[in-house]
């Protein structure tokens, strides 16, 4: 850890430490997964969009694309199969907010991955709101019948091109969030709701994320003037970058690091090192 970053670590876990009643809200994406071994999608040279090549796409982000998946489910299969729940284990990042939901300092976690590690670290269904949808639920795109995650895992295992309908024959698509379709509803009330009972007790700390997709990417800039903001990122991004405040805290490098530095900063090593372990 550089000086810099030691800075930065400590003034976030110094306004954890020095008022009993502060909270955390985690705005996360693609990065705090990465050191699990699941590409992002912009980091040049490792991200998903420059290796998507080989499933012979238009463009890069009609993986995720629902007018093409209509007509091609190939590529967003083949990336399913590799990014399904249970291939991965969580990261030092995902057990740290377990630790500050277990020391009860963990207001909410919003992700825009699609991994469910969040869950897989033991992150509570009221504490997270997944923004961009998840693996855990699937519907039938054209009848719209809904089945449960085992049968599209099932599906994958047995070798099928494609989870089929039983009813319809249509094809089976997990609730995850494709261009042109809409973020679920409780992303909207979640975030509504807690903007509105921020207050100096809490601290939004931005993690692993560009900051390119909206509208979760304009999150940081409702954050309330009165509520202090951190961003842990490999670069400096978004309303960080465009729009900094003054009292914005910027961890530059990776969260496996600051996870774990701010675990000892705060005396909190022990429990995560136990979380990580027992994965
Ligand atoms: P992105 O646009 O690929 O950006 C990732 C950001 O994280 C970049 O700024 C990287 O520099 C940074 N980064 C990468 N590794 C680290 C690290 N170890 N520590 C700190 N920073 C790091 O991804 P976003 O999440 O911003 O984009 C939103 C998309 C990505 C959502 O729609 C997701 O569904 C989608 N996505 C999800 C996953 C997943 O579920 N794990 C993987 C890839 C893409």
């Amino acid at each position: 850890m550089n000086e810099e970053q030691a800075v930065s670590i400590g003034q976030i876990a110094k306004l954890i430490k020095s008022n009993s009643k502060a909270k955390v809200i985690f705005l996360v994406g693609a990065g705090i997964s990465t050191p699990c071994g699941i590409p992002d999608f912009r980091s040049p040279g490792t991200g998903l969009y420059d290796n998507l090549a080989k499933l012979n796409l238009p463009y890069a982000e009609a993986v995720f694309d629902i007018d093409f998946f209509q007509g091609n489910p190939q590529p967003f299969y083949t990336l399913a199969k590799e990014l399904y729940p249970g291939n991965y284990e969580p990261s030092k990042f995902h057990h740290l907010m377990r630790v500050f939901q277990d020391k009860n300092r963990l207001h909410r976690v919003y992700t825009q991955n699609i991994d469910t590690l969040e869950r897989c670290a033991g992150i509570l269904g009221d504490r997270l709101v997944e923004a961009h949808g998840s693996f855990a639920r699937n519907h039938c795109i054209d009848c719209r019948k809904e089945y449960p995650q085992e049968y599209f895992k099932d599906s994958m295992a047995e070798g099928k091109e494609f989870a089929r309908c039983a009813v319809c024959k249509g094809l089976i698509k997990p609730q995850i969030v494709f261009f042109g379709e809409n973020l679920p509803s409780r992303f909207f009330s979640m975030w509504d709701n807690d903007v509105k009972t921020l207050n100096e007790d809490n601290i939004v700390i931005v993690v692993g994320t560009s900051l390119a997709v909206y509208p979760f990417a304009s999150l940081p800039a409702e954050v309330p003037r009165k509520v202090n903001r951190a961003l842990i990122n490999l670069q400096k991004v978004g309303d960080f970058k465009t729009k900094p405040r003054k009292s914005d805290i910027i961890f530059k490098g990776s969260s496996e690091v600051a996870a774990e530095e701010l675990a000892k900063e705060l005396g909190w090593s022990e429990e995560l090192v136990t979380l990580v372990d027992s994965a």
